[in-house]
């Protein structure tokens, strides 16, 4: 049993339990458990073994001597007894957006359905509408889920690899003299919201010397591929990552073929042809002779381009631009200097306002607005305006010890089923930054939900929509908005728009900002951090502003305190 294995059966048991309306704390444990497990970076059978169980987060008494029977046996009589009541075909029905654990349970007792394409088919000859708590909308959104669920891919979320992919480079630097240089390439490299694989390449003139190292990292399961230039690993998370070695002397054209994308190099190889020149992975050729290229820029140069930065390379009109000098000038994680969107334990996040404030300031902000969730919120304990009166006395306490910094304070208001704000205006006046975002009802169809969103922005204490589209890669897809008008109203009111930086949400997509850029639309890269390590997630909402082609001035959070404040008070 590898981790990934492990972590899936405590997966299911989470699922199972609250598919059987156990208390939520019990599948929470679970999860954590199974997550700890995944990110060990360890083989779990060394834990085990070593008799350190105990020692991984989540792991109490009772679980441990579940593992244990687990690793000794590779069964587990807890597991099976509740797959006997459970079956796995109703489990994975939860896999279905809008399906959660009391529609399976519902779908599995009182239809007996056992699995996805029962439920299909049960959805198409209209059985579902007439189940308590469905209806006919609810039955046509299952049905619209399936499909979706056909569509989807095991794509990884960037945020999830990208830890794994420097672990593995700095065990690699660390670990092995014979390489000389290491990089990322691949989607990831081109941040990409979510990636197939991690392709890695190394510059070293002992390719074997490399490659063992490599596949004897820890990290490793199993080796899928093994070759002098190419090894393919399976690691304990399930990830594949693939190992590219050439010699230094090659190393500009090995990364530039294997970050791709494929459009883009198909796109940049008929440009070479024009020239006279070949390319491919191990150099430029003219007339049989070989031209080879050490660093990434110089291949670039070879064509008469500038060096194109890899989040551009989808071949969306970047060698044009590359080539006529109008490339942007993207915005940078250093441009930023403020997180507009932030929990603290005043609502659902775990943070105090001190220690956000601390992490805050580490970063090198000048601001940060605490935008916890509002009143209508009632899971994530939403604050009623007397909690927002506390909330901003002990913000006003805070920001007497700060010299160069300011906490803020806002909210995340809700946008309500009817689009009107569960806060009064008298309320919302008297906060520095307004963040307005729907958290329900986003299945409601294109004409409905798009005017929620319109009716907010035009509520003149309005600064920001967060997470304009609603997705959760992997789980939910993007509410039925009508982005035209959406841009068009923001465009009109000077509402921002937000790039939320959660891994698994990053919305607005590269797409959306490309076009919310390119009508002059204001955008706010923010973090919606629940933790203090949350802040750090910007790196990736800055990434996907940037596949957005987003510069600094596209961006108000990169804006000086006194120039942000003096914009969303003339909104
Ligand atoms: P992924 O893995 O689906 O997230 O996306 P990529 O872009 O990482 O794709 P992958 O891993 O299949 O290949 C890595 C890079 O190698 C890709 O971005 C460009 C290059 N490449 C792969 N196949 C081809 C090809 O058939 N032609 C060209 N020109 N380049 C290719
Ligand atoms: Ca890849
Ligand atoms: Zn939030």
């Amino acid at each position: 049993m590898n981790n990934r294995q492990v972590a899936d059966i405590l997966y299911d048991i989470a699922d199972m339990l609250e598919i059987k309306g156990e208390i939520i704390y019990k599948s929470i444990a679970y999860r954590r458990a199974a997550d700890n497990i995944l990110n060990l970076g360890r083989d779990i059978n060394d834990v085990w073994r070593d008799g350190k169980l105990r020692e991984i987060p989540g792991v109490g008494e009772a679980l441990a001597k579940k593992l244990d029977e687990l690793l000794r046996t590779g069964r587990l009589g807890y597991y099976e007894g509740l797959r006997e009541e459970i079956p796995p075909g109703v489990v994975a029905m939860l896999a279905i957006p809008d399906v959660g654990p009391k529609t399976a349970n519902l779908l599995y007792e009182r239809l007996g359905l056992m699995s996805v394409a029962d439920v299909g088919r049960a959805g198409r000859e209209g059985k579902l509408r007439d189940l308590p708590g469905l209806g006919v909308k609810s039955e046509a959104n299952i049905l619209a889920g399936i499909e979706a669920l056909h569509r989807r891919t095991d794509r990884i979320p960037l945020g999830t690899a990208w830890p794994v992919a420097r672990e593995i480079l700095g065990a690699l630097r660390a670990g092995c003299s014979a390489l000389q240089q290491a990089t990322v390439a691949g989607s990831l490299r081109r941040m990409k919201a979510t990636i197939r694989d991690i392709d890695l390449l190394v510059a070293s003139d002992e390719p074997e010397a490399v490659m063992d190292c490599f596949v004897n990292l820890p990290l490793v399961e199993e080796v899928a591929l093994r070759g002098s230039t190419k090894t393919s690993v399976i690691l304990h998370n399930g990830l594949q990552v693939d190992l590219r070695v050439l010699e230094p002397a090659r190393y500009g054209s090995l990364l530039q073929y294997f970050t791709g994308s494929k459009d883009h190099n198909v796109a940049l190889r008929e440009l070479s042809l024009d020239q006279g020149l070949s390319l491919s992975e191990y150099g430029f050729k003219r007339d049989g002779e070989e031209i080879l290229r050490s660093d990434e820029e110089s291949v670039y140069n070879t064509l008469g381009l500038p060096w194109i930065p890899p989040e551009l390379r989808e071949n969306r009109g970047e060698i044009e631009a590359a080539r006529r000098g109008k490339l942007p000038k993207l915005i940078e994680l250093s441009d930023i200097k403020g997180d507009l969107h932030v929990h603290t334990s005043w609502s659902d996040g775990v943070a105090s306002i001190a220690e956000i404030a601390e992490a805050a300031r580490a970063r090198g902000y000048q601001y940060a607005v605490m935008s916890d969730h509002t009143q209508s919120l009632g899971v994530a304990r939403g604050l009623t305006p007397e909690r927002l009166w506390e909330q901003r006395a002990e913000i006003n306490r805070l920001n007497e010890q700060f010299a160069n910094f300011r906490l803020l304070q806002g909210a995340e208001v809700e946008i309500k089923a009817d689009g009107s704000l569960d806060l009064p205006d008298e309320v919302l006046s008297e906060l520095d930054v307004v963040v307005a975002s729907i958290h329900s009802g986003l299945r409601q169809e294109r004409e409905r939900i798009t005017s929620r969103l319109i009716s907010a922005m035009r509520n003149p204490h309005v600064d920001v929509i967060g997470h304009p589209r609603g997705r959760i890669l992997g789980q939910r897809e993007a509410s039925a908005v009508d982005m035209d008008r959406v841009l068009a109203v923001a465009l009109e009111t000077g509402t921002i728009l937000e790039v939320n930086a959660i891994p698994d949400r990053l919305d607005l997509d590269d797409a959306h900002i490309r076009r919310a850029v390119g009508m002059g639309v204001r955008l706010a890269v923010d973090s919606d951090a629940h933790n203090a390590e949350g802040l750090a997630a910007m790196e990736y909402g800055v990434a996907t502003a940037r596949r957005g082609w987003a510069e600094a001035e596209n961006v108000v959070n990169t804006l000086s305190l006194n120039e942000l404040l003096e914009l969303v008070r003339n909104k």
